[in-house]
């Protein structure tokens, strides 16, 4: 005689599961209170259904790479999490938090107090006008690479490598960790 098996998962079951995902977010911000208008952003995303925030980077200082002329520096942060949430459902929310923090949108790259960019999530592609994964110019991004690297150098980039092999490739100038800027993450 067999005992009923405890692990046993009914097909409902599975089909209500969804993938768990990596996220990887750029955070930036050239206009206002920069550090207070970051620790928003990673209060919204703590915050955020079904993202769980694996880690995040030291505050760097970074000069405006295709910026218009005259741009004040950025504060940059990268922050890894995992989440179950589709690409489109995580670019609304990150447009959303965007907007809560004042964000105009005006010219492109033009300053801004709050940026949130999708840098990858998971092994998802887009080449949506609005949504393109993995960032297509995460790779050459010193701003996106360093602080990446920090909290997660054997991660990859899809399509392009490890963030370790990646970050060898780009110059550091102009990118300056802010150890004296702190986060708070919990
Ligand atoms: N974001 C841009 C354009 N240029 N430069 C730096 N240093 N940091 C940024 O976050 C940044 C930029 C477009 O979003
Ligand atoms: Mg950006
Ligand atoms: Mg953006």
């Amino acid at each position: 005689m067999s005992s009923p098996n405890p692990y046993a998962i009914d097909a409902d079951t599975l089909s209500g599961m969804k993938p768990l995902r990596k996220v990887v977010y750029s955070l930036g911000s050239n206009l206002g209170d920069r550090l207070n208008n970051l620790q928003g952003a990673i209060d919204a995303l703590r915050d955020t259904p079904d993202v769980i925030i694996v880690d995040v980077s030291s505050v760097y200082e970074t000069v405006p790479v295709g910026a218009p002329e005259d741009s004040p520096d950025f504060l940059n942060l990268v922050v890894v999490a995992e989440t179950t949430q589709e690409p489109r459902t995580l670019l609304e929310r990150a447009l959303a938090v965007e907007d809560a923090f004042g964000r105009e949108r005006g010219e492109r790259w033009s300053p801004r107090t709050l940026d949130v960019d999708l840098i990858m999530v998971g092994d998802a592609t887009s080449d949506d006008e609005d949504l393109r994964l993995p960032h297509p110019l995460a790779h050459e991004r010193a701003f996106v690479l360093i602080p990446w690297a920090e909290i997660d150098a054997r991660g990859e980039l899809p399509g392009r490598g490890t963030v370790a092999d990646l970050v060898d490739d780009v110059s550091a100038d102009g990118v300056v960790r802010r150890d004296d800027l702190l986060i708070e993450t919990a």
